[in-house]
């Protein structure tokens, strides 16, 4: 059985993680053209700088919870059969011990430079302006993906929707695409679909199966099924590949 879990803010926001669209549509108390967008970025990229340096800071004083751990646990079973595609910025699915992982909207611990391309592993402030370890150019930015940009690793991830048997959504508000079309794509392709969301998401199309509640609770539960269907085919010889 091969999977895909997309996951979304929603996944972190009982580790302290804030998510994305509340209720006055600000982020953090900024407009999202002014920070989550390249012409924003040019306006003005000291309180952008500021933004996402505040954001990383934040982040590495949070830890994973329990849902970050069950699908640690997940990938610990079913290996490369498992590809979990974060939109996330935040660390916590690598810190659980997820590896098998693509950051599709990029990293806060990376810095990309607008000079040569790098992507330094980066943790401290990029305000005010470091030079790149690779060109020397003072041109970093956050390695975050910004509105208008393309989202990293499109071709790897279509590959694995083509593939799977089950796709799960968990933790996003399907706003954004390309990932809001995930589910519809794996659905076409004859994937399995569930959702675990705290209140159903503005889906393209139904869910096969849809859960409402907390990440932290739905998620362990939903890992502890799957380990168990997998543990009967294997004990029955049933056939755990897709045709
Ligand atoms: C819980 C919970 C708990 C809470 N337990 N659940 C018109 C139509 C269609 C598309 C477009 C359009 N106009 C423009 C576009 C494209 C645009 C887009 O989608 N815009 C929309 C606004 C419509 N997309 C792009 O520009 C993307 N690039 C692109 O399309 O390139 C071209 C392309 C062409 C062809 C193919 C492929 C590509 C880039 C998008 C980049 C998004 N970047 C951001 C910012 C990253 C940096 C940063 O962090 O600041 O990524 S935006 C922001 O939204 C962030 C998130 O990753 C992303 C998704 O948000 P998410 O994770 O869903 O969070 P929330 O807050 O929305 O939802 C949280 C959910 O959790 C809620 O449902 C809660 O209920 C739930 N929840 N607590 C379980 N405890």
């Amino acid at each position: 059985m091969r999977i895909v879990v997309l996951t979304g803010a929603g996944i972190s926001a009982e580790s302290g993680v804030p998510t994305f669209r509340d209720a006055d549509g600000l982020w953090e108390g900024h407009d999202v053209d002014d920070v989550a967008t390249p012409e924003g970025f040019a306006r003005d990229p000291d309180l952008v700088q500021r933004f996402y340096d505040a954001r990383r800071r934040a982040v590495a004083s949070v830890v994973p919870n329990a849902a970050h751990r069950a699908l640690a646990r997940l990938e610990g079973a079913f290996g490369e059969d498992l590809l979990v595609v974060t939109q996330n910025v935040d660390d916590l699915h690598e810190r659980a011990g997820t590896s098998n992982l693509v950051h599709m909207h990029g990293e806060l611990r990376r810095a990309l430079c607008a000079g040569c391309g790098a992507r330094p592993v980066w943790d401290a402030d990029l305000e005010p302006r470091p030079p790149c370890p690779a060109c020397g150019e003072r041109m970093l930015r956050p390695d975050v993906v910004w509105f208008g940009e393309m989202p990293y690793e499109l071709d790897r991830i279509e590959q694995a929707l083509a593939a799977c048997d089950v796709f799960a959504s968990i933790g996003t508000s399907g706003a954004v695409y390309p990932a809001a079309g995930y589910a519809a794509l794996a659905a076409a392709w004859g994937a399995w679909t569930v959702e675990l969301n705290l209140e159903p998401s503005d889906a393209l199309v139904p869910f096969d199966d849809a859960r409402s509640g907390r990440a932290g609770e739905l998620v362990p539960a939903w890992v502890e099924e799957l380990l168990a269907t997998r543990n009967e085919e294997e004990s029955t010889g049933a056939p755990t590949e897709r045709d």
